[in-house]
């Protein structure tokens, strides 16, 4: 493993972009160790030990290893609170800020797994509600303002905005009304571009055929 102090592991085309857009909003230092997921670096016993779940997105910090997009964002908005993607411990919006961080992961990624697999709800004994659900709550918090704590940016738009932009890729979700709005929003900021072009260029790196084959159906580059 490496043992630069800002490290994210990655492989270009999946779930681990959201935490490639986070660091370039944070705008810190970061190495970027990417692999395809084929290769199978994120199953070795070193990345194991580090993330039993042998996952991507993680994190090192100076030794200290973060998996999980929610812990991430948490960890990384803190840590660098000059990049204002976190209301502070006893800001008024951090309860806001919080259910929201917990809701991309809690909520959305699983209701979106209910609707695309077709599993079927039972809605008071499940996590996440209903897919139905989900859709109502998210979409009155994207119509508050421009962002999910109105004015400002945070943190929790990344992961919102990136669940939520997964959704309508795959069909889930309609690409129009209030969600795709929000999400056009997201997609429209220059950290967001600046994150896409880089997944795009990994893409390309360890797959180019798999790379045309994702420009032939989408316009703006697909991850999952
Ligand atoms: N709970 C994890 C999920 C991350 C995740 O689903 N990662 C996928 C990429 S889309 C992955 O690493 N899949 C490879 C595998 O499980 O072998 C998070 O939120 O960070």
């Amino acid at each position: 493993m490496t043992t630069a102090d800002l490290t994210l592991y990655y492989a270009p085309r999946t779930r681990a972009f959201t935490a490639l857009w986070l660091l370039e909003e944070l705008g810190e230092d970061y190495v970027l160790e990417s692999f395809d997921l084929s290769t199978g670096r994120h199953k070795q016993p070193d990345y194991l030990a580090l993330n039993p779940m042998g996952k991507v997105p993680m994190v090192v910090d100076r030794g200290r290893a973060v998996p999980e997009i929610g812990a991430i964002a948490i960890y990384l908005a803190d840590l660098y609170a000059e990049g204002g993607l976190a209301p502070g411990a006893d800001d008024p919006k951090r309860p806001d800020y919080l259910r929201w961080i917990f809701f991309a992961s809690a909520i959305i990624e699983p209701a979106l797994g209910e609707k695309l697999f077709g599993w079927t709800p039972a809605p008071s004994s499940l996590a996440w509600g209903s897919f139905d659900e989900m859709v109502r709550v998210a979409t009155d918090g994207v119509s508050q303002g421009d962002w999910l704590l109105g004015e400002t940016f945070s943190a929790a738009d990344i992961l919102v905005g990136a669940g939520l932009r997964f959704g309508m890729m795959f069909g889930a979700l309609p690409t129009d009304g209030p969600i795709a709005d929000y999400v056009a929003r997201c997609t429209s900021r220059e950290a967001f571009k600046r994150a896409l072009a880089i997944d795009e260029r990994e893409g390309e790196r360890f797959s180019p055929q798999a790379s045309s084959e994702v420009e032939a159906g989408e316009d703006d580059g697909g991850n999952s």
